[in-house]
């Protein structure tokens, strides 16, 4: 029996796999791919400040917005990624670069930045993703790995630009070509290809998925949207007091509080306070989201004394960087850091109220802290100790 022969790039005669549908759905992963780079980029420098950079506080919910874009996009780009892939398939049965030449070299290359790119966009995405459902069941550290994921994939989504750069050029527009490709196949001796969807069909349902899949997820950073974020693993009311939680008290080991509990302040003076006398400093009102880099938002109101309060009790400077220290023994976000301009702002607070109620044990009682554009990581829970750093 003879086998019938393998495919070659032309046996995919369908006009969607034509450059020009390429081009339409990578504009739009690019726009996707860009948003979310930029929004990570953002979120990675407010994690990992560097000296010389000053994140401003305001406005207060920036990275509320910043961090709902990141997880949209990602979230927007797989339906994307996916209709992309099946445009460009065939491309996998072209022919072998071989032998060896000049033109061989580059589209190696070229070859090899298209499976950089989309080995390195699949495992981001999918990483992401799976970071949205609190699971990481991969032995390597998923920050620091996702980070430097998008930095491969801006890398080879450069190479693969400038690469196709010519090709993108010809297609950016709809030719008169174009439109006659769209109805007929590539080579002219072979009758038509049948196939039940043309290329605004295909383009409708890619943006159609992109779409749904947005809107069905959105809802766990935007409230309006809660009701049909059906998609979205978390619901940004469902918790205690109307507020999810990402690591409960028990997770983090905090078992409750004795009852000689203390709160300290370590500055120029140290200053230490039993909750009731906590309760009676001058409280102050903020408004400030949790923005979870995990991919929730929700807006809460927070009842507390100012840091800055704080600060003026013990003797220091406005301006101080401060180390916040919480009861949590060990985990990455027992202590954390507040540059000056945070420490300084009217809105952060050493938070005593949550929604009109005592602190829930699992939403940082008896003291936690709250402050504006800060991603929910550094919104430390269970603080007993904040320490003026020089
Ligand atoms: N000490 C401590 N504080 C913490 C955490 C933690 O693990 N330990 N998790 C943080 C994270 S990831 C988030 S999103 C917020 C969530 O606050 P909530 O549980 O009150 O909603 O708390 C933050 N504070
Ligand atoms: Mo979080």
């Amino acid at each position: 029996m003879k086998l019938p022969a393998p495919p070659t790039e032309n046996s995919f005669r369908s006009p969607l796999h034509h450059p020009r549908v390429a081009t339409v759905i990578g504009r739009w992963l690019a726009v996707a791919v860009l948003v979310c780079f930029l929004t990570g980029l953002f979120s990675h420098f407010t994690q990992e400040t560097p000296a010389w950079l000053h994140i401003p506080t305001r406005p207060a919910s920036l990275y509320r917005v910043t961090q709902g874009l990141h997880v949209l996009s990602g979230t927007v780009a797989v339906p994307l990624l996916l209709a992309k892939l099946w445009t460009v398939y065939p491309k996998l049965f072209a022919k072998p670069p071989w032998p060896p030449s000049r033109e061989a070299l580059v589209n190696i290359l070229e070859r090899g930045s298209i499976l950089v790119l989309v080995a390195a966009m699949a495992l981001e995405l999918f990483m992401g993703y799976l970071n949205t459902l609190q699971w990481y069941p991969w032995p390597f550290p998923f920050k620091q790995t996702h980070y430097a994921l998008g930095w491969i994939i801006i890398g080879a989504l450069l190479v693969h630009i400038a690469v196709k750069l010519p090709l993108i050029r010809t297609h950016w527009r709809r030719t008169m070509a174009d439109r006659e490709q769209a109805l007929e196949p590539a080579t002219g001796s072979l009758p038509p290809a049948i196939t039940g969807l043309t290329r605004r069909g295909l383009f409708r349902t890619a943006a159609g998925a992109a779409s749904l899949v947005g809107i069905s997820t959105i809802g766990q950073s935007v409230p309006a949207f809660g009701p049909i974020a059906i998609l979205a693993p978390r619901k940004p009311n469902i918790g205690p007091q109307g507020l999810p939680v990402n690591r409960t008290a028990h997770d983090a080991g905090v078992v409750g509080v004795a009852a000689d509990w203390r709160f300290t302040i370590r500055g120029p003076q140290q200053l230490s306070y039993t909750l009731a006398e906590l309760q009676q400093l001058p409280q102050s009102r903020s408004d400030l989201p949790i923005a979870c880099v995990e991919g929730w938002s929700q807006g809460a109101r927070w009842e507390g004394i100012r840091i800055r309060d704080l600060l003026h009790l013990c003797g220091a400077p406005a301006t101080s960087r401060v180390r916040v220290v919480s009861m949590e023994k060990g985990g990455f976000y027992a202590t954390t850091e507040l540059p000056p301009e945070y420490a300084a702002d009217p809105l952060t607070l050493l938070a005593l109220r949550l929604n009109g109620g005592e602190l829930a044990l699992d939403h940082g009682f008896p003291a936690r802290i709250i402050a504006p554009n800060r991603p929910g990581v550094l919104q430390t829970k269970w603080v007993h100790r904040l320490e003026v750093m020089v």
